[in-house]
Order: structure tokens, then sequence, then C-alpha cells
């Protein structure tokens, strides 16, 4: 009976479980990026796709792998790989759970992406009603959808026992954090799951005429804001756990890393409203209530912000720097397990300032349903994120595979990095700029084109089109350097790096795992700014609508 032993090197069993999701991640990453390219091409008009592939079909397979697939596949193999590594062998069942959750997730995504491809779900990622996609677009996203919560339960399962056998003892610094990462997908999920059975699935087989769009669209984001958290948490476990050790430093304080993911719990999810802001139909005082919310959520960032500049001081203080930012030099930023996610926590710099300005309603009356919020996210989890899992995935596909970072692997990724960067400060920083001039985002060509300011904007369609292709080159490097760590680099052990605490870091108070509290509290939360709001909503819904059958 596994005991819990803690090993420098996550166990055979387990890695292949983690090296399982990695790999339909990076594929789901490589076909998502051909997408994001074609799209750029037939939305400009260069190319015409033969069977009349367009450019929403391709804007929705781009938005489902990557926004769903890559980054849901990634995590869900980084937090097992992570929770292996700091509770010891996964127990019989949180293994199998894993792996039940994975090929579940793996029959919905496959589903999907045929779905997709034969133009019955060109409904963009966020597959918002009236647009009826074909009924089994959605039971694939039942499949995934529940695959995860099989995952998240095997997880819950390992911590749970790791508890028991380590009474009153502190969990693991990862491990509370994947725990929490998981809780917070679970609970957000139950919106999109109630949508995606009680409106979507009986709607498009026929069951029932019409769909309430309102109240569809709201469980929508009542699931889509604190996705994007379980898009960053992962990252932030990086920042707060792995990044010290990579730079020879220490934990800044592991209560204040435990303090930022519960507030993201409590307050990532009661805050959908704010993606609704322009809508019709939701009082301005839910709406109001919930962008103080927003705001709250906005403080366990600023918190992160502040404990990784005191980690990066004391390192380079420790290393014998002095003056005010010459620990900044300290770094090491030849090494691509820190370059790349420190590149994406310098963009997350604009990206969450981009954030407060879309969550402030008068200015989101501006930002609204424009280029400028395809900027915003192509800088946080296309940038922030996307650099940080890279870079995760720099050491933890060797580590996994029993295989070496080589120097060589170290340059192309720094390279890879430079290029992400270059690439995203073109096709972003030309979004963010037109879309304040105006310009509308999820628009083909043709009707972009309508827009009598068109023509003023192609600067910037130039400058997207020129970032598009920096990054795709981007990607190409990376799936060569991936394909390379996970079957051709040299044989060894390479570290799963885990920071420790620093000296004199306060003792972690023991209510920071007190998990019915703030379970209690988040839903309480839930309740407050939902209830009344929804309602609201089916009490006085418009006549549904019949809906535009796409399939
Ligand atoms: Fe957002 C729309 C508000 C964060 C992703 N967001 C989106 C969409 C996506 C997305 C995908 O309020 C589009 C959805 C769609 O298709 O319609 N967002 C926010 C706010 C935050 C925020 C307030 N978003 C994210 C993150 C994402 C993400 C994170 C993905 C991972 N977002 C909105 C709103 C909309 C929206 C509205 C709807 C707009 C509309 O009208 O449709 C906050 O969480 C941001 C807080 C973050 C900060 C930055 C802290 C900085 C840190 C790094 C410090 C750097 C260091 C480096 C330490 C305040 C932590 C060291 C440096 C040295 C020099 C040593």
């Amino acid at each position: 009976m596994n005991i819990g032993k803690i090993s420098e090197v996550v166990d055979r069993h387990d890695a292949k479980l983690s090296m399982a999701h990695l790999t339909v991640s990076f594929t789901a990453l490589f076909l998502g990026a051909i997408a994001g390219l074609l799209q750029t091409l037939v939305r400009s008009g260069t190319v015409t796709l033969p069977a009349g592939i367009g450019y929403y079909q391709l804007l929705t397979a781009h938005g489902v792998l990557l926004g769903l697939v890559f980054t849901t596949y990634f995590i869900i193999g980084f937090l097992y790989a992570g929770i292996s590594r700091t509770t010891g062998k996964l127990f019989d069942i949180p293994r199998r759970a894993g792996w039940y959750g994975f090929y579940m997730m793996t029959i919905g995504t496959i589903l999907g992406v045929i779905m997709v491809l034969l133009n019955k779900a060109t409904v963009l990622y966020t597959f918002y009603a009236p647009l009826q996609a074909s009924p089994w677009f959605y039971i694939a996203l039942t499949l995934i959808i529940v695959g995860s919560w099989i995952s998240g339960g095997g997880m819950f399962r390992q911590y749970y026992i790791w508890k028991k056998l380590h009474k009153g003892q502190l969990s693991p610094l990862i491990s509370f954090m994947a725990v929490m990462t998981m809780l917070l997908w679970l609970i957000a999920t139950i919106g999109v799951a109630v949508s995606v059975l009680f409106q979507f699935i009986p709607w498009s087989f026929g069951w029932v005429d019409t769909i309430n769009i309102l109240l569809s669209r709201t469980l929508f984001w009542y699931f889509g804001h604190p996705l994007v958290y379980f898009w960053l948490l992962p990252a932030y476990i990086c920042w707060y756990a792995i990044i010290p050790k990579i730079i020879g430093g220490k934990i800044f304080s592991d209560s204040l890393a435990r303090l930022a993911f519960v507030l993201f719990l409590l307050f990532s999810i009661p805050v959908g409203f704010h993606h609704q802001l322009l809508e019709s139909g939701i009082s301005p005082f839910w709406k109001y209530l919930q962008v103080v919310l927003t705001f709250m959520v906005i403080i366990p960032s600023l918190m992160t912000a502040f404990s990784l500049f005191a980690t990066f001081e004391l390192t380079g203080r420790e290393k014998g720097s002095k003056g005010l930012f010459r620990w900044f030099k300290e770094l090491p930023w030849k090494d691509a397990r820190f370059f790349a996610p420190m590149m994406g926590m310098l963009i997350f710099i604009p990206a969450g300032a981009g954030g407060i300005i879309n969550a402030s309603n008068q200015l989101n009356q501006v930002v609204h349903n424009t280029l400028w919020v395809t900027g915003h996210f192509h800088l946080t989890v296309a940038s922030s994120v996307a650099l940080t899992f890279f870079g995760i995935g720099y050491w933890l596909v060797p580590h996994l595979t029993g295989r070496k970072l080589t120097s060589q692997m170290h340059k192309l990724a720094n390279i890879q990095t430079i290029l992400w960067v270059v690439g995203m400060f073109f096709m972003s920083g030309a979004m963010h700029t037109v879309g304040l001039f105006g310009a509308p985002r999820r628009t083909s060509y043709t009707t972009y084109n309508d827009h009598p300011d068109a023509l003023g904007w192609i600067p910037y369609e130039v400058a997207m089109a020129i970032g598009g292709s920096i990054l795709f080159i981007a990607i190409l490097l990376l799936m060569y350097i991936m394909v390379n760590l996970g079957l051709f680099a040299p044989k060894g052990v390479e570290e799963f790096p885990i920071g420790e605490l620093a000296q004199g870091a306060e003792k972690t108070p023991a209510i920071l795992e007190n998990w019915k509290l703030w379970i209690g509290i988040t839903v309480a939360l839930i309740l407050f700014a939902y209830t009344i709001p929804l309602i609201d909503m089916i009490q006085h819904a418009p006549p549904g609508s019949q809906g535009y059958k796409l399939w």
C-alpha cells in the first residue's frame, strides 16, 4: 500500500497518465494554430478553402482546440504530475479516475472536432444561442465536462487519502493548489452543464421549440469567467511554487499563496455579468454588484505580483546584488524554464490592466465586442498562460519521459519565447489599437469590409497578419522542441523543480485548508449574486427563440 512516500521523480505509471494528457494538449495546440493561420488567410480573402470551409468554422475550431482542449488537457496532465510528485505515487482509485476521465474527455473531443469539421457546429467556442449546432456537438461538450469532473474527483481522492495518512499536517502547497483549481472548475462548470443538458440538447434535438437566450448566455458566463482562472491558476502554481526553485530562491510566503487561491475560489464565479454589461434583460444593479465582485477578484492577482517581486528581489539580494534593481540581473534569463514563464508574467501586467479596463462599466461600452477584447485574451490566455505552459513543458515532458532538457533545446526554447513575444506584440497590439477605433471582433471580411472605417484599419490588419505568421512559426518551433524532448532527447533524469519555503516565513494558518468554510462562502456569494436575476430571467423571459439551425 503506497504510504504517500515522496520521491524526486513522478512514478512511471503516473507519468504515463500525465504524458497522455500533454500529448493531446500539444496536438490540439498544433491543429488549433493551423486553424488560426487559415482563418486569417480566409478572412483576408487571400485563400479560398475547398468544401466551402469558412472563416467562422475555422474560428470555432481555433477557439475550441486552443481555448478548451489545449488548456484543459495540459492543466489536468500538469496537476496530476504535481499531485503525484508531492503526495507520492497515485493510489489506485485516483489513477483509474484519471484514465477514465481522460478517455471520456477524448471521446468528447474527437466527436466535437468532427462536428466542427463537418460544419455542423460553426457556433464559435462560446456556442451562443440562437445559433444552433448539431446535438452531437453539445453531447461532445458534456462528455468533456463530465470527463474533467472524474479527473478532478481522482485528484480530490488522492488529496483526501494523503490528509488521512498525515493527520494534522499542512498539505503540500502544489497539491493544495491543484485541488483548489479543480474545485473552482467543478463549481464553475455546473452552469454550463445545466445549460447544455437542459437547454441546448433538448432544443437541438427538437424536443423543445425554443430556447431562453438570456438564460443560456448567463449560465455560460457563470462558467466563462472562472474558466479564465482555471487557465490562470496552473500558471500561478508554476510562478509561486516552481519558479523560486529554478531561480535559486525560496517561496516568499506559503500562506499568501494559499490565500490568493482561496480568494480566486470565492470571487471568480459570481462575476459573469461583466461579460454581459451591454446585455438587456439584466438590471443595472446586479451588473454593478458583479462589477464590484470583479474588482475583488483582481486582488489575488495583485497579491501575486507583490509576492513574485518579493521572491525575485530576495533571491537577488541573497546572491549579493546591491542597489534598487540590480537583483533583476541575477535572474536566470538564459534558462528557458524561467524565461518563458517570466515573459508570461511581464505580459500579464498590460494584460491584467486591459482586464481592469474591460471590467470598468463605462469603458466596457467602448471595447465590448471589438477586437480590443480579442487582443486582451491573446495577452492573457494566449501569452501569460500559454508561455508559462510552454515553460513547464520544457522540463515536465523530459521529466515524465525519462529524458534530459539539453542546452540546444534551451536555446531553441528561448528563441521560441522571443518569437512568441514579438509575434504577439504585433498581433495583440494591433488588435487592441484597432479595437479602440471600433473594429468589431468575430466578423468575416465581407461584413467587416462594409464598415465605413475599414479602409483605415488595413495597416492594423497587416500588423495582425504579420504577428499571426510569426506566432505560427513559433508554434512549429515549439512542436519540434516538444517532440525532441519527448522522443529523442538523451535519456536521464530532468528535475521536477519544487520551491522550498523561505526562512522566517509565517506559519500557514490551518483555516486556509478549511474546505467546508471556503466552499460555503463561495456558494453564498454565488446565490447572492445570481438568485434574483436568474429568477427574473425565467419569470419575465421574452418569447423563446426558435434559433438558426446550422447543421
Ligand atoms: Fe479577461 C474578456 C476582465 C483576466 C481571458 N477575458 C475575456 C475573454 C477572455 C479573457 C478569453 O470585465 C473573452 C471572452 C469572450 O470570448 O468574450 N479579465 C478581466 C479582469 C481580469 C481578467 C478584470 N481574462 C483574464 C485572464 C484571462 C482572461 C487571466 C485568461 C487567462 N475579461 C474581463 C472582462 C471581459 C474579459 C470584463 C469581457 C469584455 C467584453 O466586453 O466582452 C483580472 O483577473 C486581471 C487582473 C490582473 C492584473 C495583473 C497583475 C499582474 C501580475 C504579473 C506581475 C508581473 C510580475 C513579473 C511579478 C491586475 C500578477 C515580474 C516583473 C519584474 C520586472 C521582475
